[in-house]
């Protein structure tokens, strides 16, 4: 367990704020959890209606996009007219004010909904990639929307590149890499910053998860933002028990901002 839980509700005790406002480097790592209060479900509670027979882990894998192209294809189409449908909420725009606001702040997301973005963040690490933006099976390369309209026929369109390629999500599948560049930057980000705020995740996804540990081992404070508990918990010296759209606000409003 962290070593002090604190309510949704409940005061933000002065020690809080006190290392809150001293906090020199902040890196933050948000998961699904942050993206809920915006109508997305969390990866594995997306399992509702249509989509309740089958596991996330085996649809977000390149197995079962090689199983089922269509299916997989159709996963995401779904998924995308969620994210499309959203807005960002108090917690995505919280974060924006503070990574206006303070000089030294990297935000490092799992999440692949670009709502971070559209709240105003900007710089932000996707480690899990985007799934507004497709890419070819075999090349990689970027694919227009423009071709998809064209080829909305078929599911999944064909790749402009190559004949034995397929439109695909550029978002990182179990069992992908994820870009070397991008988990660099967020490595160091929490090698370096003196605060990390852990907001919306259940800790259970390498490397990313892995990142608590490393600004853990460097002697950094760490806040987490979950309505439960999660496997990072007990790395962290404060949890704040509640809602991120809800406990982000008044974290980053006890800055002025
Ligand atoms: C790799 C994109 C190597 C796709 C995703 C070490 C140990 C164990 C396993 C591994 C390991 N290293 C690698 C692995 C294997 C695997 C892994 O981690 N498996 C786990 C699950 C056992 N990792 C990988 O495969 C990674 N690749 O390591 O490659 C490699 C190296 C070289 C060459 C080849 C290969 C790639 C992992 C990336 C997978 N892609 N997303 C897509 O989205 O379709 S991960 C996906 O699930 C999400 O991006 C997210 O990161 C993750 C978790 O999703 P959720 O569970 O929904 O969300 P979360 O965990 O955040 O839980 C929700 C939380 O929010 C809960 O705690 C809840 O309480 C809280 N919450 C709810 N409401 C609120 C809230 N919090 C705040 N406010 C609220 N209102």
């Amino acid at each position: 367990m962290s070593r002090r839980t604190i309510q949704a509700d409940a005061e933000l005790c002065p020690e809080l704020l006190d290392r809150w406002r001293a906090a020199r480097r902040i890196a933050v790592l948000t998961g699904a959890g942050v993206s809920a209060e915006s109508g997305i479900p969390t990866f594995r509670a997306a399992q509702t209606g249509l989509w309740a027979q089958h596991d996330p882990m085996q649809l977000a894998s390149p197995e079962g996009f090689a199983a089922d192209p269509t299916l997989v294809w159709d996963w995401y189409a779904w998924r995308r007219r969620l994210i499309a449908e959203a807005q960002p909420n108090p917690g995505h725009h919280a974060l924006a004010r503070l990574g206006e606001a303070h000089p030294a702040f990297t935000l490092i997301t799992q999440n692949v909904d670009g709502l971070h973005q559209r709240a105003g963040s900007r710089a932000v690490l996707e480690l899990h990639g985007n799934i507004t933006r497709t890419i070819c099976s075999k090349t990689r390369r970027p694919i227009s929307e423009d071709w998809l309209a064209r080829h909305a026929d078929s599911r999944p369109p064909p790749s402009p590149y190559v004949a034995d390629g397929l439109a695909r999500p550029d978002v990182v599948w179990f069992g992908e890499a994820l870009d070397a560049a991008v988990l660099d930057q967020a490595t160091r980000a929490v090698q370096a910053c003196d605060l990390m705020l852990i907001v919306g995740t259940a800790g259970a996804v390498h490397p990313a998860a892995g990142l608590a540990a490393v600004a853990h081992s460097a002697g950094a404070l760490l806040i987490e933002i979950n309505p439960e508990t999660s496997a990072l918990t007990r790395l962290a010296d404060w949890h704040l028990a509640g809602p991120s759209a809800h406990c982000l606000p008044r974290l980053v409003g006890a800055l002025g901002q």
